[in-house]
């Protein structure tokens, strides 16, 4: 039996949603300010990253989503910011990577609508004391919300700045009590051929698997997304939750979570299947070690000009929050 029932983001009008920093930017913009925008360009900017600030918030500002002002989740705000600006909006939910749907960045924007989010349900299993079939809903507090910005790297070498909307994904996991046989934790995404127009094809090994270590997805920077820009989750970014790790390579993210499973062994992961000399398990953002067909020192930044690019940091700038989990490994090795 369908049972209807009011979703927890429908809110109400006491659930005042906080002004975020990018309305606050926008606002500025649109009165005029460009020169106001420096002071709210977050973390230790140096002068020039001030410049580059100011130009492409400039330019984030024209293209944010419209509604955001009005609608959306409640949500707070946090210190995880950085210094470069947000990708726009358009960006964001227009150049994707979600195979399901086809391997053109384009292909997710025109073709994800077709999955359907609405109910949806995760299925917990292994070393845990609490496993089932748990509704999203019931997995994620909606009044819990908070945002993070975080730097997004593609192992292909062009990176983001997105806003995500979510819970600690450590919060989500210590409510399944895993045992102590749990020293890893794999995910899976959801598969319906029908309503994934690029699972006709081998590309991957389909469902899309990943996993972490558990100390890795214990680690407060670990977050499961159900929104970006103050809003749910396009279907094209992994709605109606996915994985964000910030200091591994964006495939990491593993979108649409159908299943979490608590197991004692590595457990195997799409890209590492596909290519296991180019892609490892643990794929943390390093630009040290060049990918076998490319370099990883520096990357692309999307929604910049053409010619805009960054230096790649360890740990995609995340070293303070995660070297630790890695003391004594071979990085190179343990790609
Ligand atoms: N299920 C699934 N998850 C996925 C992918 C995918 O193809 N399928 N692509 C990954 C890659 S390569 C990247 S870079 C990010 C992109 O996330 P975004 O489209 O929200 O920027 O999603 C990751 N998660
Ligand atoms: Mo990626």
């Amino acid at each position: 039996m369908f049972i209807k029932r009011s979703k927890p983001w429908q809110g109400r009008e006491a659930d005042v949603t906080p002004q975020p920093l990018y309305l606050d930017r926008r606002r500025i913009m649109q009165a005029g300010g460009a020169l106001a925008v420096t002071g709210l360009i977050g973390c230790g900017s140096s002068e020039s990253q001030a410049e580059n600030g100011v130009a492409a918030s400039a330019r984030t500002a024209s293209t944010l989503q419209p509604e955001t002002a009005s609608s959306g989740l409640s949500y707070r705000e946090t210190a995880y910011q950085v210094g470069d600006a947000l990708t726009p909006y358009d960006a964001v939910s227009g150049y994707n990577n979600f195979y399901e749907f086809g391997t053109s960045k384009e292909d997710p924007a025109r073709y994800a609508n077709r999955m359907s989010v609405d109910p949806w349900s995760i299925d917990v299993e292994g070393h845990a004391a609490n496993t089932g079939r748990f509704a999203l809903e019931d997995l994620v507090d909606f009044n819990a919300l908070e945002e993070r910005i975080y730097r997004l790297r593609c192992v292909e070498a062009w990176s983001m700045v997105v806003p995500w909307i979510g819970v600690p994904l450590a919060d989500v996991l210590r409510r399944f009590e895993p045992t102590s046989d749990a020293r890893y934790v794999a995910f899976e995404t959801y598969l319906n051929r029908s309503e994934m127009r690029g699972t006709r094809f081998p590309v991957l090994d389909w469902p899309y698997v990943e996993g972490l270590r558990m100390d890795e997805a214990m680690n407060e920077l670990a977050f499961l997304a159900v929104g970006l820009y103050g809003d749910l989750l396009p279907n094209q970014n992994g709605a109606p939750v996915r994985l964000v790790v910030p200091w591994k390579y964006g495939y990491k993210s593993i979108k649409s979570i159908t299943k979490i499973r608590f197991v004692s062994e590595e457990p195997p992961t799409s890209w590492n299947i596909a290519a296991p000399n180019e892609y490892g398990f643990y794929s943390n953002v390093n630009p040290n070690r060049a990918h076998p067909r490319w370099s990883q020192a520096s990357e692309r930044v999307i929604g910049g000009n053409l010619f805009s690019r960054r230096e790649t940091e360890m740990f995609n700038g995340y070293s303070e929050q995660v070297a630790h989990l890695y003391a004594g490994m071979d990085l190179i090795e343990n790609h």
